[in-house]
């Protein structure tokens, strides 16, 4: 009987730890980016945490290709290399980001950070697609509000595309 308590008990840990533990994903379908002579294009996500507390993030750029997007700084710079981000976004990561993602950092309560593909290679492209993954611990449905754009250097002009219709994930 004992025994059978403890299994109830150690269940109940397991079911409740899931419970309070928030997570979320959506797709950006597509971003260009491109340098060359005349300018670059820029895709930037602007991704806004709505909640009272941080948000672990996760951005994963896939390539035209499949393959995944990666830093070519060998260093966790938010202001070098191709991926880039804001200064205050927590725990940033591209270097050493996970096998199979671009990037990682945290999102503050209530606070929007950005993240970009900035090439510095003329006459280089990359295109794909990108998903955006979040955590946190806590028991939120969701946690973001996403928006991207693509800036046009060429042009000095940013097109605005709402990610997941604008609505929360
Ligand atoms: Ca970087």
């Amino acid at each position: 009987m004992k025994k059978r308590l403890t299994l109830v008990v150690v269940f109940g840990l397991f079911i409740t730890s899931n419970a309070f533990a928030g997570s979320g994903s959506a797709y950006l379908p597509h971003f260009f980016s491109e340098y060359h002579s005349s300018g670059q294009k820029r895709p930037v996500i602007y991704l806004t945490n709505i909640t009272g507390s941080a948000v672990d993030v996760t951005v994963t750029f896939f390539k035209h290709d499949g393959t995944v997007l990666t830093e070519t700084d060998t260093t966790d710079n938010y202001n070098g290399g191709i991926i880039r981000g804001s200064s205050n976004a927590t725990g940033y990561k591209d270097y050493t980001a996970p096998t199979g993602t671009t990037v990682v950092f945290t999102i503050p309560a209530g606070q929007q950070s950005t993240t970009y593909i900035e090439i510095g290679t003329i006459n280089t492209v990359h295109q794909g697609y990108a998903l955006i993954e979040w955590k946190q611990t806590g028991n939120n449905l969701v946690a973001l509000i996403a928006e991207a754009a693509e800036y046009d250097s060429a042009k000095n002009d940013r097109s605005y595309h709402a990610i997941n219709n604008g609505l929360p994930f």
